[in-house]
């Protein structure tokens, strides 16, 4: 066969393939539109009950192929979880080579297959992107995934199996893991054979990464003790397993909520969306007064910490309150090693971080703050900015970033005093405790542990950096969350028109009164935040919000 035909060969083969596998997972009907189910990518992927999401993950398996082919084989990710979401849901993420989540043009492209009228049409489109993008479908593509412990995990996986055969992709299961260690084993992979390797692309790597730096920074200190609420998911058997890597002489997990083979019981009254949007402890948990909890979400991205006090008050300690620890830690260390000026720190927050956390940082740190819209997407652009870039949502999803001119920085530093040399080489210890790729439960938990072993502080000393305003969340059904369209870093509505103006006129009521609807993109609701100055108040603002927007 002459060499084009055979490449003409390979091609139809691709597609014909893509069509006989499509017809077995078809898109489902939606009843009450009277039409086929139209699916958007949401703050994190496609999500929504698992019963709908079989065509969306097997067309993802082929987006998938198409992106690390035109990334020259680079090592894709899809990741299968709902995080945070009930377990009747599912999702699927993707991740890019460097461990971010899938670059904000290709969310259209993931669209576009997702709701492809029939397996002709999938065909078509698959074709027509990698027309229009250039893509070489001979190219060798490589993708890796993983799966949370949801029981529709399994039947899903298969589904972007036959995705990914029938684009031809080489690919890797990695069965169940939390989703940031995929990302870990993404950017391992692609950096394997670079001067700088991220690490050992594997679980074990994972582990032996994080528990080698937490050894090294916490050197005198510790044991830190800790009890751990594992939303009974993925995060309880993995953090088991990287505890076990970690002399106890440093750290001590007690786990609970670890019914990660009772998929029914994920998040249900416990973890890290339960504990910050009810702002109380999460079933399972008799804390002692002052000693440090935490709790995991459903694919152990997010934490947040909390304890309660001598009347067995509760405390949360969420996002922000990690943001402006992280910044604080590393800020000191910088003006110890006298570095202030040269590696520059800064903070990204969403519109959910509480307006007492953005003061302090401003003000009291002097860190500057950047807002940007919900979604670790997009902080984590807005902290590449800065030469140390810390990123928290409110939820308690992030991380730090690291800039490679920092990390060099760092590296090369001769240190003229026996304090400078200790604060640089803590900060480079740091840098690995860390998982850079995206927000992780397991390493914040690491860096939250190291920064008060430093500091000699409990969880009510780190609270009392500053008060946060008494804020309440809440999430309203309506007919139409997409009709809430939102500007300036989603801190305004657009649409419905008038509404604002009407939210504006019940907070000028409020003394520190601030208050914002936004469409959620992994819920079908939308989301009212609402701050005062007293809990009353809060709690008030945001039932009147709601009160307005839930007949949208
Ligand atoms: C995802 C995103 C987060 C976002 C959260 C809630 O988290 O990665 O950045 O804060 O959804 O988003 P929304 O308010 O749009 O529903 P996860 O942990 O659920 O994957």
């Amino acid at each position: 066969m002459a060499e084009q035909d055979q490449k003409d060969q390979i091609i139809l083969d691709q597609l014909r393939q893509i069509e006989e596998f499509s017809a077995q997972h078809p898109r489902v009907f939606d009843e009450s539109r009277g039409a086929l189910r139209v699916f958007t990518y949401g703050t994190a992927g496609f999500r929504m009950h698992a019963d709908y999401l079989e065509s969306v993950v097997y067309r993802v398996g082929l987006l998938a192929a198409l992106r690390s082919r035109n990334l020259d084989g680079s090592t894709i990710g899809v990741m299968i979880t709902a995080s945070h979401n009930p377990p009747e849901d599912n999702g699927v993420k993707l991740i890019d080579p460097q461990g971010e989540m899938l670059e904000a043009s290709w969310e259209a492209f993931a669209t576009k297959f997702a709701n492809a009228d029939s397996d002709v049409d999938l065909a078509r489109a698959y074709l027509d992107l990698s027309e229009s993008l250039n893509i070489n479908l001979e190219k060798p593509a490589n993708v890796v995934y993983a799966r949370d412990t949801r029981a529709s995990g399994p039947a899903l996986a298969a589904a972007l199996k036959d995705g990914l055969t029938a684009s031809g992709a080489a690919m890797t299961n990695y069965e169940v893991l939390t989703t940031p260690q995929l990302h870990y084993i993404v950017k391992s992979i692609n950096t394997a054979s670079t001067p700088t390797p991220y690490g050992e692309p594997n679980e074990m790597g994972y582990y032996a990464k994080l528990s080698d730096a937490f050894a090294a920074v916490m050197a005198d200190k510790g044991p830190a003790i800790v009890t751990v609420d594992a939303a009974n998911g993925v995060g309880g058997t993995q953090l088991r397993k990287l505890a076990d890597s970690i002399d106890d002489k440093f750290l001590q997990i007690n786990i609970v909520n670890n019914a990660s083979d009772s998929p029914e019981k994920l998040n249900a009254l416990c973890g890290a969306d339960f504990v910050k949007t009810q702002q109380t402890l999460p079933a399972g948990t008799e804390p002692v007064p002052l000693a440090l909890h935490a709790s995991l979400d459903g694919d152990a991205d997010r934490i947040v910490f909390y304890y309660v006090d001598q009347a067995k008050r509760f405390f949360l300690l969420d996002g922000d309150k990690i943001a402006s620890l992280a910044a604080m830690f590393i800020q000191e260390l910088l003006v110890q090693a006298g570095l202030q000026n040269k590696i520059r720190v800064g903070v990204v927050q969403t519109a959910y971080a509480n307006g007492s956390s953005t003061r302090y940082i401003q003000e009291v740190l002097k860190v500057p703050v950047t807002v940007t819209p919900t979604g670790v997407k997009h902080l984590h652009h807005a902290a590449q900015q800065y030469d140390v870039g810390v990123y928290f949502e409110a939820n308690g999803h992030g991380t730090v970033l690291f800039s490679a001119a920092a990390a060099r920085e760092l590296a090369s530093f001769e240190a003229q005093s026996p304090g400078q040399q200790s604060a640089v080489t803590n900060l480079a210890r740091l840098i690995d405790v860390i998982n850079q790729t995206v927000g992780d439960a397991m390493s914040d938990l690491l860096l939250v542990v190291t920064i008060l072993a430093h500091k000699a502080w409990g969880p009510a000393d780190w609270n009392s950096a500053y008060t946060d305003l008494p804020n309440r969340l809440v999430r309203v059904v309506v007919r139409d969350r997409f009709g809430f369209k939102t500007e300036d870093a989603e801190r305004r509505l657009v649409e419905p028109v008038g509404v604002q103006a009407q939210i504006d006129d019940l907070v000028n009521k409020y003394k520190l009164g601030r208050s914002f609807v936004r469409a959620s993109g992994t819920e079908d609701a939308v989301r009212v935040y609402a701050e005062a100055e007293t809990r009353l108040e809060a709690d008030e603002l945001a039932l009147k919000v709601a009160d307005l927007v839930k007949n949208y």
